[in-house]
């Protein structure tokens, strides 16, 4: 990168040790698919499964990061970022879900933090962003609370590898996709359609998380966090009970089936009628609520858009949220990104001051925020001033909730590079840097230079 982006400075300081960078996942990047000894992931048959992603593209080759990755930290270097979260892939630690470790499979990341290091970037590790390997979706995946146990074992063996270099973990990576819209709705693998399974799945998500933060910090890691994708939901009219009753119970099932349990030790109780519902509660042991509690250093936090719900007689439930008999989801009117999600920069500022005020004394830091639009490599160059835009807006809230009082500690784009984005293939783009796929050519993107010069002054 030669060229610099001075746009905008507006003189916003973030504070002294705000931490700065980029985020990817596994399955969206590295390709390599069958090499090493990695097996198929859910994601893997979710792709060859006809009708399921656009186009029936697969994360077989992707960005080829496998092979890649040293030229990726230097865009990284260059880029400025200090830390870099990326998450690794279940499948290629333990191919068989459970038993002995692959060398190989962790090879791979040891190179990557390396790199890192050498890089003066600070390894972030996420251990699951959703690739569970298929031979556990085999045995019922989330459903079946043993792939909890499985999972603690698993972080274990990442963290044996790395845990000497690898200051900061992540449990798991957005549980609301991985049991709504893998479990309920079908948006995402396994592809299931039962609702009571999707509940089972939160249930299961959040003990492996528990176990799995509990074996970090035996282990001796610095920084553990699970990351959670959290929205301010508004109801139409705030004056109206029952678009207001709309708007709780929508925020029960997106955010607060989550943060309560992780952040207070228990289901809130309209939740738990749900789960009741739908799945019983024959799932959920004695202790339990204290294993999924423990301590974290902070919550990640990823934020993308706005929810606005309203209550409507007689309107069948939407899959995502099992529950939501007689809630609509009206369009509102906002500019939408790429992928048509409406943009309020605000939505963040609130998410935060709310976090804060509900949850006080747990740190929070910005694991994923960006925007796809429709990208045009041109002439060596990607003009993409509606990102930056999006990116700015946002950092200006964050900075906003951070004046307001909110212990904010760092921000990370969504995402370095061009990926698969699950179900839409390599139609949409989120990166920074663009990716041509045919050559695997990366070229930053003008939001790249623009994100070097906010990091550069530590201001937005
Ligand atoms: O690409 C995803 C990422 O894997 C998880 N958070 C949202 C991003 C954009 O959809």
């Amino acid at each position: 990168m030669t060229q610099t982006d001075d746009r905008t400075a507006t003189g916003l300081a973030f504070p002294a040790g705000f931490r700065w960078g980029v985020a990817t996942a596994s399955y969206q990047i590295e390709g390599a698919a069958s090499e090493d000894g990695r097996t198929p992931s859910i994601w893997d048959t979710f792709a060859r499964t006809p009708g399921r992603v656009h186009l029936g593209q697969t994360g077989d080759v992707a960005c080829d990061h496998y092979h890649r990755y040293a030229d990726d930290v230097a865009l990284m270097r260059d880029l400025g970022v200090g830390t870099y979260r990326f998450s690794v892939a279940w499948p290629r630690i333990k191919p068989d879900g459970t038993g002995p470790v692959n060398t190989r499979g962790l090879d791979f990341y040891d190179r990557l933090v390396d790199a890192l290091l050498n890089a003066g970037i600070d390894p972030m590790a996420t251990l699951y962003h959703w690739d569970l390997p298929q031979i556990l979706e085999d045995r019922g995946g989330w459903t079946n609370r043993d792939v909890a146990y499985h999972f603690a074992d698993y972080a274990s063996a990442v963290y044996a590898r790395l845990g000497d270099r690898v200051r900061t973990w992540t449990t798991l990576n957005e549980p609301w996709c991985s049991s709504f819209l893998g479990y309920s709705s079908a948006d995402h693998a396994p592809g299931r359609t039962d609702p009571g399974a999707a509940f089972l799945a939160v249930h299961h998500l959040l003990l492996g998380h528990g176990l799995a933060a509990h074996e970090l910090r035996a282990a001796g890691a610095q920084e553990v966090s699970v990351t959670v994708n959290l929205s301010p939901v508004t109801p139409r009219d705030a004056a109206d009970q029952h678009d207001v009753a709309a708007a709780q119970l929508v925020d029960g099932l997106h955010n607060r089936i989550f943060l309560d349990p992780i952040l207070r030790g228990r289901y809130p109780a309209d939740m738990l009628e749900l789960v009741a519902r739908f799945a019983g509660l024959g799932h959920i042991s004695d202790g339990d609520d204290a294993v999924i509690a423990a301590p974290i250093d902070f919550l990640g936090v990823n934020y993308y858009a706005p929810t606005h719900v309203a209550a409507k007689v007689g309107a069948p439930a939407t899959a995502k949220f099992p529950g939501s008999e007689g809630v609509i989801f009206p369009d509102q009117p906002l500019p939408v990104t790429g992928m048509g999600w409406p943009i309020e920069a605000d939505g963040l500022r609130r998410l935060l001051v709310r976090l804060a005020a509900d949850y006080p004394s747990t740190p929070l830091l910005i694991t994923e925020n960006g925007a796809s639009f429709p990208d045009f490599a041109d002439n060596g160059r990607v003009a993409d001033d509606d990102r930056i835009d999006y990116l700015r807006t946002h950092l200006i809230a964050a900075h906003q909730a951070i004046q307001e009082g909110v212990d904010l500690r760092g921000y990370l784009a969504w995402s370095l590079m061009d990926n698969f984005e699950w179900a839409y293939g390599y139609e949409k783009r989120f990166g920074l840097v663009h990716v041509d796929y045919a050559t695997q050519e990366r070229l930053p993107k003008d939001s790249a230079l623009w994100f070097r010069e906010v990091i550069a002054r530590n201001a937005v």
